[in-house]
């Protein structure tokens, strides 16, 4: 139970004060830019200390004060740290070190309009290095809706992809090319064919694909592509492969879309690690040529991991959103990755909500509206197969992309039967969910019953 801060200074249990960049009145505006940080100060710093100085280093100070402070409205452009509460079960008598949530408040002059490189060298620019604090977690934004409006979103969002793709009402279903480095562009166009006839959506580019010497992009763009008409023309619906465009330089990136379009991709993928710029400048090309943007998060790890230090993947899909990814990676329930089922549904609601409120067991600090931009789908992978259709349908809804990699080209009766075993493990767990059945118990007998005539789905 947090007591409001300003209650527990009235009774004194905390004494009040007010330096430079610490503000216990302020209010935030509907226009600022709120921040929750979960710091951990060094033996003996003060919490209130410790969250002021990351307001001052994240918008205008510096380690002393300046003289030339007193030639501009330090007032406005100081960020706030108005709040500090105690992380329950931290500090004394827990063997942990004490943690706080320090919530600071940003005006909206402060950034560029549309720009998350500029927001995150504010935000996570110097802050994370401070000798102050053993470590520091940005663990959520509330981004105000007169900011929201300066980013355009994702270039399609989910509704248009739908209608694109004429599928509706069910998960879409995909696959990661595997091996992921290795295959000639021929061995690697066979995989993409017969997991796209076997039943699934998409096919997948691995993270670490782009232009190696067992096969040149163009290779792999053209033998894919030839694929994915195939398989449309076989099946009569609509597939993709998101052709992973990352490359050295922005210039590459251009070309490899270009030809991405011109060969009649509906999709292109690009990697977390091109930078924030990068996939802005992507989600520009890819509205302007009605292309669906797969961003792949790749090395979000290092930094999203840790419970105490880094960038939460809350606040990154909330960046992601924002500069205009389509779909977007975003951790499964089970698998061979970690995911803790409240965490997930916190980001996925952020991917795919209108209107997001608090919830604090789902860690969303701040009710969050999303000002209409479009709505990101997320990625579901790692580990995952059919025996865990009715766990993933459950937890994760319909709006997901449900990604097996090993779960279809590891099937041991092939490529194809691999990714019947999910089409039809999925149909049926839709069907049953649609029908009110609780398929959580259900589950395993819903897949057991289907299987008898389904034999790919039997193996
Ligand atoms: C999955 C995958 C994905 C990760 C990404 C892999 O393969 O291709 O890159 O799942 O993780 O390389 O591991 P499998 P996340 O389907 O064969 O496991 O979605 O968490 O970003
Ligand atoms: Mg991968």
């Amino acid at each position: 139970q947090i007591q409001d801060p300003k209650e527990r200074y009235k009774s004194g249990v905390i004494p009040y004060k007010k330096m430079g960049y610490w503000e216990p009145d302020y209010e935030p505006k509907d226009t600022d830019v709120i921040c929750c940080f979960r710091i951990t100060p060094q033996q003996g710093v003060d919490a209130e200390e410790a969250a002021a100085a990351v307001a001052g280093e994240s918008s205008t100070a510096t380690w002393t004060v300046v003289w030339t402070d007193r030639l501009t409205d330090c007032e406005l452009y100081r960020a706030k740290a108005y709040r500090v509460d105690p992380v329950p079960n931290t500090g004394e008598g827990t063997g942990q070190d004490a943690q706080y949530f320090a919530y600071i408040a940003y005006d909206l002059d402060l950034f560029e309009e549309g720009s998350i490189a500029n927001l995150t060298a504010s935000i996570i620019g110097n802050v994370f290095g401070f000798k102050a604090l053993k470590a520091l977690r940005l663990e959520d934004m509330r981004m105000p809706v007169a900011y929201l409006k300066t980013f355009q979103g994702p270039p399609t969002g989910i509704v248009v992809e739908r209608e694109r793709l004429d599928k509706f009402g069910r998960p879409l279903l995909g696959a990661t090319t595997k091996p992921k480095l290795g295959l000639s562009g021929r061995n690697y166009g066979r995989v993409v064919y017969e997991a796209l006839k076997g039943g699934l959506d998409f096919v997948k580019d691995d993270e670490n694909i782009n232009s190696q010497p067992f096969m040149h992009w163009r290779d792999r763009f053209l033998y894919c592509m030839e694929a994915v008409n195939r398989a449309s023309a076989a099946t009569g619906e609509v597939k993709g492969h998101y052709l992973n465009v990352t490359a050295p330089t922005m210039e590459d990136m251009y070309e490899r879309a270009e030809f991405a379009k011109e060969l009649g991709s509906p999709i292109i993928m690009i990697d977390l690690i091109v930078g924030y710029t990068a996939i802005q400048s992507m989600a520009k090309w890819a509205r302007k040529n009605n292309m669906i943007l797969h961003l792949h998060r790749a090395g979000h790890g290092t930094y999203t991991r840790q419970k105490t230090h880094g960038v939460s993947f809350r606040v990154i899909s909330k960046w992601m959103r924002m500069a205009g990814v389509d779909h977007i990676h975003a951790g499964t329930v089970v698998g061979k990755l970690e995911g803790d089922p409240n965490m997930i549904a916190g980001y996925y609601d952020t991917l795919t909500k209108e209107y997001v409120p608090q919830n604090l067991q789902q860690g969303l600090f701040f009710d969050q509206d999303w000002a209409s931009l479009n709505k990101t789908m997320p990625v579901a992978s790692g580990g995952i197969h059919a025996g865990q259709m009715h766990q993933l349908l459950h937890y994760l809804g319909e709006d997901v992309v449900l990604q097996f990699g090993g779960g279809t080209i590891g099937h041991p009766m092939g490529i194809q039967a691999g990714a019947t075993a999910n089409r039809v493990a999925l149909e049926a767990m839709v069907k049953a969910r649609n029908e009110g059945r609780n398929i959580m118990e259900e589950g395993p007998d819903i897949l057991q019953k289907e299987a008898k005539w389904c034999t790919p789905l039997k193996q």
